[in-house]
């Protein structure tokens, strides 16, 4: 059987561990792309020095030219500009949504029967707008952020709990950050629920939302530590899990940035909800019950996303 091919846009921090990681799982030959020369080439080149020591198969190139995703079973865009100080976010989502643009044509021209990941923020608006450039189905394209903020979660719970991560799952609804909403009865200890567990004198509702808390400003506390950049590690690795869902028809359930059509009464709009990855991307959205509290914070999410895509039909009238 013929390697896949994973095409990633945007070779910066992400982009790089994001091909490491492909690579190391042999998930496919590996096309790095960005507008900067060198760097893609560059790191490509170096990437594939650690096959032989890290014993995996895989071809890994660099490119400028959109030419060379052609045929990519799998896309991941991390491609765009962070915040710079004096820059608006107005300034920064003309910039990005421009960097869509031209991300969402190359992909529509060269591999448009791909499953396409988005991590270039602002997440929930940027997902929308790739998908509305490139024109692919809209179950074929996805934004991805519930798995890094549930990843983040977990964590801080398998820390207070002290216990094996592979033992916490946790849950989370709404856009990415400071709107994300997580739902901590479905948040669980080898399927014991946190509120069960908070019975059980085993935590205190302060302290779960304080950890709450944390995680929905995880990548903030992270900037503030790097100071140059954002997360990086965990959001490849998240991304990695999504794309390995859809290459294995691993049938996933995954908090992703899905496009609704009715669900949780919202429609035409990408909100982070729980989907099922397959072997046809999205295969299906995963609706549960919500207390008033969650339909609340969701409902926050929302509004905060139909905000974003009215900045974007300001500034791009093909999008209106
Ligand atoms: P960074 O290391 O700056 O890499 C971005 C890369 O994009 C750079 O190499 C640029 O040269 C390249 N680029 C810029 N314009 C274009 C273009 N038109 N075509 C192709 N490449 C281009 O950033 P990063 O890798 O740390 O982060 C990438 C994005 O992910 C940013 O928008 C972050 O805000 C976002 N991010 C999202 C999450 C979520 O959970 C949603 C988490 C962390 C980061």
């Amino acid at each position: 059987m013929a390697r896949k091919k994973i095409a990633l846009i945007g070779a910066g921090n992400i982009g790089g561990t994001l091909a490491h990681l492909a690579a190391q799982k042999e998930l496919g030959d590996v096309v790095l792309f960005d507008i900067a020369e060198g760097i893609p080439q560059g790191k490509a080149l170096d990437l594939s020095q650690c096959g032989p020591v890290e014993g995996f198969d895989a071809f890994i190139t660099g490119t400028n030219d959109y030419k060379d995703i052609a045929g990519a079973d799998v896309v991941i865009v991390t491609a765009g500009v962070p915040r710079k100080p004096g820059m608006s976010r107005d300034d920064l989502l003309g910039i990005n949504l421009k960097v869509m643009k031209a991300v969402g044509e190359g992909i529509r021209d060269n591999c448009p029967d791909a499953f396409v990941i988005c991590i270039t923020n602002p997440l929930d608006a940027m997902v929308w707008a790739l998908r509305e450039f490139s024109g692919l189905p809209h179950n074929k394209v996805v934004g991805m952020a519930g798995v890094l903020d549930s990843a983040r979660f977990s964590t801080f719970l398998a820390w207070e709990f002290g216990v094996s991560v592979r033992d916490v799952t946790s849950f989370v609804l709404g856009g990415h950050g400071d709107t994300m909403v997580p739902i901590v009865e479905y948040s669980t200890v080898k399927g014991i629920p946190v509120p069960d567990l908070i019975k059980m004198g085993r935590s205190t509702q302060e302290r779960i939302d304080a950890i709450v808390k944390r995680t929905a400003s995880g990548g903030g506390e992270i900037v503030g530590l790097l100071k140059t950049g954002s997360a990086f590690y965990a959001p490849a690795a998240s991304a990695i899990s999504m794309a390995e869902s859809y290459l294995g028809d691993q049938k996933r359930i995954l908090p992703c940035a899905a496009h609704l059509t009715g669900q949780y009464g919202v429609d035409g709009l990408y909100v982070g909800v729980p989907v099922m990855i397959g072997k046809d991307g999205v295969e299906q959205v995963i609706e549960i019950d919500l207390d008033e509290k969650a339909k609340a914070g969701l409902q926050v999410s929302i509004d905060a996303v139909k905000e974003l895509l009215v900045a974007c039909k300001g500034i791009d009238s093909s999008l209106a």
